[in-house]
């Protein structure tokens, strides 16, 4: 501000009262006046494009604001629905996981329980491995033992001709005075005349070396008497289920096959 518009405040202050003609013939007030009218105009336009810039720059930083607040919410508002998924889809599997492991599990045990009726299973195959084992190795030494001892005639005959054919062979028709022996022959399943009759004397059962059986291995029943014919000659029927009831008398007509031993009289 100039001395003299400070001139002017102050007149417009204190001398209320002097007119505008006086003012604007002592003073030149006018020419100031209109100048500075014109300056205060420019300055208002001025000031209007600027308001109106900023306005444009308040508008468009606000509309900017907004997009991005919105985006932010929106980015932010989505977050907790996707958790939200997430934690329902890890609580299914966490689920799926445990029903998984418990089917597991079970499986486990079931195997565990096959696998020790296995292992059990074979332990008792093992065993019976081992029984069957023995039974061999004994039964093949027995043969072994009767291999080259006890054999039989080819064809069938009566008792006589059956021993004739033992003896002309090497032996006799086969004496069974023991257990062992009787168990022996009956596991060679093969039925025939044994050296044991009482053809001499009825009732006098001698065997064909001239001894009297002191282990008798009769079926039930025997001996007998068969349809009112004297029977005086044994005969071998093997027994499976009972290897001590095998002797059967037979009329010495009839006709069998022979077992014979040649160890009788070597
Ligand atoms: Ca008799
Ligand atoms: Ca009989």
């Amino acid at each position: 501000m100039d001395d003299q518009g400070e001139g002017l405040v102050m007149d417009d202050g204190v001398c209320a009262n002097i007119t505008a003609s006086e003012l604007w013939r002592t003073t030149g007030y006018g020419r100031g006046r209109r100048k500075r009218t014109s300056c205060s105009r420019r300055a208002a336009v001025c000031l209007g494009l600027l308001a109106l810039v900023l306005l444009s720059v308040t508008t468009g930083l606000c509309i900017k604001y907004r997009t991005e607040r919105d985006q932010i919410l929106n980015r932010y508002t989505g977050l907790p629905e996707n958790a939200i998924g997430n934690y329902s889809r890890m609580e299914r599997l966490e689920v799926q996981l445990e029903t998984s492991y418990t089917s597991m599990a079970e499986k486990k045990d079931r195997l565990k329980a096959n696998c020790t009726a296995t292992a059990e299973e074979r332990d008792q195959l093992a065993s019976d491995k081992r029984t069957l084992e023995a039974k061999v190795t004994q039964l093949e030494n027995q043969l072994k033992r009767l291999d080259g001892q006890i054999f039989h005639s080819a064809t069938k005959d009566v008792w006589r001709e059956s021993r004739k054919y033992c003896r002309e062979n090497g032996g006799d028709l086969v004496v069974i005075n023991n257990r062992k022996k009787q168990f022996e022959i009956n596991e060679m399943s093969q039925n025939g005349w044994i050296g044991l009759s009482d053809e001499s004397e009825e009732g006098k059962w001698r065997w064909v070396d001239g001894t009297t059986p002191t282990d008798k291995f009769w079926d039930r029943g025997q001996p007998d008497i068969w349809d009112e014919v004297d029977e005086d000659c044994v005969v071998f029927h093997t027994n499976v289920n009972n290897p001590l009831l095998t002797w059967h008398d037979h009329a010495c007509s009839t006709k069998h096959l022979a077992i014979c031993e040649k160890s009788a009289f070597q």
